[in-house]
């Protein structure tokens, strides 16, 4: 008999938060973030947690907050309930031979397993990914207000607080003439010493980019983020085959296999990875492997999440060999509040990674009954 502790009960909760200030994207502009936070209670009284956030709905990517919710309500769930809660990848495995795509939820569900294993063993996440190998990560900040001045103001006061040194900047919303001035109006209220960014989020052609590039890149910018349609590589590569500015893939890459694809076609210098995107935190060290073996560089990305999700993702980056650019995990920082106990630590530029079993995220119960939109008795401002 297997006396392993099961999972009893998987529950997803919608919850939507308010942003402190509107988050313009080349898609659409976020005033507050939906995220889908998951408990999931084992029979030994253990409760993991996990998260999956998208951005906008369905305006980033093709799976929305509240399919998320569906496919582990109604597909996930019943797959997992009773099954052994410590063989986290024997459950994943049932769950991938039922459940085609949905990686947002896959992640989630296995984020909250590794969390539940991690505080059974008194682990922490990370050392059931075998181990970190750096206590902090490097975090930028995004500089999306849409208001050149305003950035430039924010971006001084987070260098000042000694919170971010590294800033990028979202464009592609607007005609090209216009989104380069944008940045040439923030690199020179900042300075050329700032290390900046750009993320076209999929909105220019092959010509646009061709000629958005070359004025980035004579500006300085460090790196370009996905300035083609996620679908058109063979643009993505003659666009790295054309500029010495890093590219990056974004959109483009999801998974291992996308990191293959890609690495066999030169079509990135850069690979951001997301653990929603690739449908896991392994999922995620399976693409950063990959990328290693190609000689690409890994960027911890986001699709801001909240306080549980980026604790996620931080112990997968933390445990990746080579991370040469750094993260963007800056996701709780952006929201008013959430639904965690103590939110993550960001100090000298960098998250600091917990160090106690599981996440080391505790969820606030009274914060989640109150923002969960099944009991809206409150109104987002
Ligand atoms: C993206 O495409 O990179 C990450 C930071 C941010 O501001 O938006 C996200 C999504
Ligand atoms: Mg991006």
């Amino acid at each position: 008999m297997n006396a392993n502790p099961t999972i009893q009960s998987i529950e997803a909760v919608l919850v939507d938060l308010p942003t402190i200030r509107a988050h313009k994207l080349a898609m659409t502009t976020m005033m507050q973030q939906t995220l889908v936070i998951v408990r999931l209670v084992c029979s030994d009284g253990i409760v993991g947690v996990g998260e999956a956030t998208t951005i906008g709905g369905l305006a980033y990517g093709d799976q929305s907050p509240e399919g998320i919710k569906s496919a582990i309500d109604c597909h996930i769930a019943p797959l997992l309930t009773g099954q052994d809660a410590t063989r986290v990848n024997l459950a994943m495995k049932r769950v991938a031979a039922s459940v085609q795509g949905n990686s947002f939820a896959k992640s989630a569900i296995e984020t909250a397993l590794l969390d539940a294993q991690g505080l059974r063993l008194r682990l922490p996440v990370h050392a059931l990914l075998g181990g970190a190998v750096r206590d902090a990560l490097p975090v930028l900040w995004t500089l999306a207000s849409g208001d050149a001045t305003r950035d430039v103001d924010e971006a001084l006061a987070l260098i000042e607080a000694r919170r971010h040194k590294v800033f990028k900047l979202k464009i592609g919303s607007h005609p090209l003439a216009q989104d380069i001035a944008h940045v040439q109006a923030i690199r020179r209220g900042l300075g050329d010493e700032v290390m900046l960014t750009v993320d076209v989020n999929q909105a220019w052609d092959e010509p646009t980019a061709v000629r958005g590039i070359a004025a980035l890149e004579a500006m300085g910018v460090s790196l370009i983020e996905q300035p083609v349609a996620r679908r058109n590589r063979r643009a993505l590569k003659r666009l790295a085959a054309r500029f010495d500015v890093a590219i990056m893939a974004d959109e483009a890459v999801h998974d291992a296999v996308d990191a293959f694809d890609l690495a066999t076609d030169a079509a990135a210098d850069v690979y951001a990875l997301k653990i929603s995107q690739a449908g896991g935190l392994w999922s995620t060290l399976q693409a950063a492997a990959v990328a290693d073996a190609a000689g690409i560089g890994i960027y911890g990305g986001t699709l801001l999440e909240g306080s549980v999700g980026s604790i996620a993702a931080a112990h997968v980056f933390a445990a990746c060999p080579t991370l040469a650019w750094g993260t963007e995990l800056f996701g709780p920082l952006l929201l008013k509040d959430d639904v965690v106990v103590a939110r993550p630590e960001f100090r000298d530029f960098e998250l600091q990674l917990p160090q106690v079993p599981g996440l080391g995220v505790q969820l606030d119960v009274d914060k989640l009954s109150f923002y969960r939109r099944d009991r809206k008795s409150h109104t987002v401002a």
